[in-house]
């Protein structure tokens, strides 16, 4: 299989993350990716398609945030990574946004999300690897893997949270309908709930987003991924969420995963884009499902049984010494 990355996503160094009301070290570290790497083989720098792909999904406004704000921080003199204090939830609306503080917690929904001086160029080459994998299955090849990192699934068009900035699946979704693809799936096993691709996609017709997740009742983020959430106007009926309990196994999750693939059939996709994160494992140290190693390739076979051209983009994954083998395990499947 293809796998894209580019060497200028390893340069985003979160350092802490509020947990449990105190600075914990961060746990989506840069070491996650030479474990993947380790254990997938080579892979190739994505083609730079520039930012219009981006801006499909992305609007120019929040781009320039996530590239200015580190410069503006440290005109503020303050050291380190950017971290919002404030959010603007109760009343949102169009400001001039004069302090860095300000226009950061207007496009952040959490504190767990810092915004380095990398941020940008990771995440930018990050989508550039999904629209790669997306562009190589396109052209003909059943799968291809978007090494991403940071992850990509919790950013919304202008806000970053989750530890996401830019949405590659949802990039990569996009892509795929502006080169002609009529219906385009999106498939989410990441272990947490995809809420910025399910608002990007809410009220959209043309792309489907189905969701497999630990209970927001009990997990982040909380406020997205509860099973009535499907979807508005004439995105009626195109979002699928599946909340699953604490101690999911790989049997469970299978189950699970076999009725959000009867529903994306339905939707007929000419194209699937797959979310995968590998904290459903076992022993991740931030969730709490229990699927084993081995149930990876069981997973993916699951899904290439279908036949879908399919893209598969890197979400989360915390335990990095097994990242390798989950990883290495789930392409294997294809
Ligand atoms: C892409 C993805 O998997 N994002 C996950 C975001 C979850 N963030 C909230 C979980 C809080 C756990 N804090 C762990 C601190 C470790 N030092
Ligand atoms: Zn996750």
């Amino acid at each position: 299989m293809r796998i894209f990355y580019h060497p200028d996503q390893a340069t985003h160094a979160p350092v802490h993350e509020f947990h449990n009301g105190a600075l914990a070290p961060h746990a989506e570290v840069a070491g996650r990716i030479a474990h993947i790497l380790a254990a997938v083989g080579p892979t190739e720098r994505p083609t730079d398609a520039g930012m219009a792909p981006i801006h499909a999904v992305h609007p120019p406004g929040y781009c320039a945030m996530l590239q200015q704000v580190p410069q503006l921080w440290r005109e503020a003199g303050r050291p380190g990574e950017a971290i919002p204090y404030a959010f603007p939830v109760a009343r949102r609306r169009p400001l001039k946004l004069m302090r860095v503080d300000a226009l950061l917690g207007a496009h952040a929904m959490d504190t767990v999300t810092p915004i380095t001086a990398e941020a940008w160029t990771a995440s930018y080459w990050s989508s550039q690897a999904a629209i790669a994998a997306t562009r190589t299955v396109l052209a003909g090849e059943g799968s291809a893997f978007a090494l991403c990192r940071p992850p990509g699934h919790h950013a919304g068009a202008d806000y970053c949270g989750g530890y996401c900035y830019l949405n590659h699946a949802a990039v990569a979704a996009q892509a795929a309908r502006d080169a002609g693809v009529a219906r385009v799936a999106i498939l989410d096993i990441d272990y947490h709930h995809g809420n910025g691709t399910q608002e990007i996609f809410w009220d959209r017709g043309d792309v489907f987003y189905a969701s497999l997740h630990a209970d927001p009742a009990t997990d982040f983020p909380f406020y997205w991924g509860h099973a009535d959430e499907t979807g508005e106007g004439a995105g009626q009926g195109t979002t699928f969420n599946r909340p699953l309990p604490r101690g999911t196994d790989g049997d469970d999750f299978r189950r699970a995963q076999g009725e959000a693939l009867a529903r994306i059939a339905r939707f007929d996709p000419g194209l699937l884009v797959v979310s995968f994160g590998a904290d459903t494992w076992e022993g991740d140290p931030i969730s709490a499902f229990r699927v084993a190693t081995p149930d990876y390739r069981r997973i993916a076979a699951d899904i290439a049984a279908f036949g879908w051209p399919t893209a598969i983009i890197m979400e989360g994954g915390y335990a990095v010494d097994a990242l390798g083998d989950n990883v290495a395990g789930f392409l294997s499947g294809f």
